[in-house]
């Protein structure tokens, strides 16, 4: 696997919503050693956090306390160094939820360098926060900031190109905006801004370290183009951002030693370094061993994901997809669709199906009408495409209109899905050789044979609970001069589920039915709702 020389550890860490989890890998033995979680929820119920985040947050604020994500670093560390001889751990990356950010004052760089392994993170470093609290992903407060932005930018289109994204509510850039408007005397004192990723590197390192460009291009400020920060969106934000935020970097760059209160404290070794973290979506892209155009991740959940490696900054002209940076170098898409676990429950549970007979026996009963029949998959309101669905739209055969065929209606669901899917990630043009399923659903043999047929592509499915702290164990490895692409085929491979082919006879089949799921789309869309604002910024807002 190459190195500098013995392979050894290496520890990831994902920062994630609900928990911190911790992934250490050998490479020696090519295996997993060691994964842990702490739970915040559960394990730090003083910060009245059940699922993460505080709840009941007005105006669709949704922040959660830094000083927990702290406490569960300290918690994760001690638990560590009972089970694993943390001395042997060569590098250590991670990943964070994306979009949440930190906000320090002009202590927090001493702070850092004078961490006292007899104390804890939080006494020493809960006063260096010059904002208590850090919005995270799920806060959708900052419509009208989103418009401010877009408006001095000149549209949608304009961002889009630049960052990768349209203005997104709980996108970094927009949320700072709106601190900067609530808060000014805060936002003043604010010395530094970290992403919950590039945060945790910091305290690993003992000193304030850049955000990688995977997690930047997350924040509706970095240029994909210069792979730096874009003054015209910096400037759009708030005043004097740019002194606030470290120019990014590669998620790979080295940032020195460990910081001495963890060498000290859990046996750390004193020459064990640090990288930098990422997004836990571009983690997972390692993880789950897709870094290579040409691999798609199709993760079935809650929302459903779709994420792939791309050569070039490309975005999408509709506004519906990210562009992040890729950890392995260039860059990746994420799409979310909405109407994922949740419109497959609804429709089984109408039905008063199990699980079974939704999947596998439904789809079996009704291969002869593959591709025959539509459903706009939409129980609820979308994101890709941006709309207020209130139901599913069907339009077929009397038989399928009419309901009265249970199995019809499930084929005619998942199709809409993965068409749906198929159809609005078209714009990364990348041709499509292998796909990795991954969730809940994934173990279903008619839904991961359905996908195969639809994107005419071979999908494997593969079992891995924590692909961001994995990727980012990768990541610490590959920054020490490891392969990546030579540990991602090993872990990988120890994950790897079935594997299905695609029925090539059904490949026009779903070519026509394509055409017709995207006019059948158009016909139900507003122009204005399907197609994100090109100038009018106070429109679909
Ligand atoms: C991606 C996103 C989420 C978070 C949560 O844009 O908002 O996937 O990264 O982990």
């Amino acid at each position: 696997m190459g190195g500098e020389d013995a392979p050894g550890m290496f520890l990831g860490l994902d920062s994630s919503t609900q928990s911190l989890t911790a992934v250490l890998i050998d490479l020696e033995s090519g295996q997993i050693s060691c994964q842990l979680s702490v739970n915040f929820g559960a394990e730090l119920p003083q910060y009245q956090s059940p699922n993460g985040f505080i709840p009941g947050g007005a105006d669709g604020e949704v922040h959660a306390n830094p000083l927990m994500w702290l406490e569960a670093l300290d918690l994760l560390f001690a638990r560590l160094a009972k089970v694993v001889d943390l001395s042997q751990v060569k590098m250590i990356a991670g990943s964070g939820q994306q979009h949440g950010s930190v906000y320090l004052d002009a202590t927090f760089e001493n702070r850092l360098a004078g961490l006292d392994p007899c104390s804890d993170l939080l006494s020493h470093l809960s006063p260096a926060l010059s904002r208590a609290t850090s919005p995270i992903w799920m806060d959708t407060s900052t419509t009208a900031e989103c418009a401010e932005i877009t408006a001095a930018l000149g549209g949608d289109g304009e961002i889009c190109h630049r960052s990768g994204s349209i203005a997104i509510e709980r996108f970094t850039g927009p949320q700072i905006r709106r601190f900067y408007k609530k808060d000014p005397a805060g936002y003043d004192r604010t010395h530094q801004i970290h992403l919950v990723s590039s945060f945790m590197a910091s305290v690993l390192a003992g000193k304030s370290v850049p955000i990688d460009f995977g997690d930047g291009a997350g924040m509706n400020l970095m240029s994909l183009s210069k792979l730096g920060w874009d003054t015209d969106l910096l400037a759009a934000t708030a005043p004097n951002l740019c002194a606030k935020l470290l120019p990014p970097a590669a998620a790979t760059a080295v940032q020195g030693e460990i910081c001495g209160y963890f060498s000290k404290k859990y046996g750390v070794a004193a020459e064990c370094r640090v990288a930098l973290f990422t997004g836990d979506n571009p983690a997972s892209l390692v993880g789950m061993g897709a870094t290579a155009p040409g691999n798609l991740v199709i993760s079935l959940g809650t929302s459903d994901t779709f994420f792939a490696a791309m050569p070039g900054p490309k975005t999408d002209p509709d506004g519906f997809g990210h562009v992040f940076g890729n950890p392995a170098g260039g860059f990746m898409s994420l799409i979310c669709f909405r109407n994922g676990s949740l419109a497959r429950e609804a429709l089984r549970d109408s039905l008063g199906l199990d699980w079974a007979a939704f999947d596998r026996d439904a789809l079996a009963a009704t291969r002869g009408a593959a591709g025959e029949n539509l459903m706009l998959p939409f129980y609820g309101p979308e994101i890709t495409p941006r709309h207020d669905f209130t139901g599913p739209i069907s339009q077929g055969s009397a038989a399928f209109e009419s309901g009265a065929d249970p199995a019809l209606q499930v084929r005619a669901l998942l199709e809409g899905q993965f068409l749906n899917m198929r159809l609005h990630s078209q714009w990364m043009g990348v041709k499509v050789e292998r796909i990795r399923l991954t969730g809940g659903a994934a173990k279903n043999d008619g839904i991961a044979q359905l996908v195969a047929d639809i994107f005419q592509a071979p999908v494997e499915r593969l079992d891995v609970s924590n692909s961001a702290a994995l990727g980012a164990a990768m990541i610490a490895a590959a920054a020490d001069g490891h392969d990546l692409p030579a540990m991602q085929e090993i872990f990988c491979q120890a994950a790897a589920g079935s594997s299905l082919q695609p029925d090539l006879a059904l490949g026009d089949v779903y070519q026509g039915a394509l055409s017709r799921f995207q006019s059948l789309l158009k016909a139900n869309l507003t122009s204005q709702q399907e197609f994100f604002r090109s100038v009018d910024p106070s429109a679909d807002r």
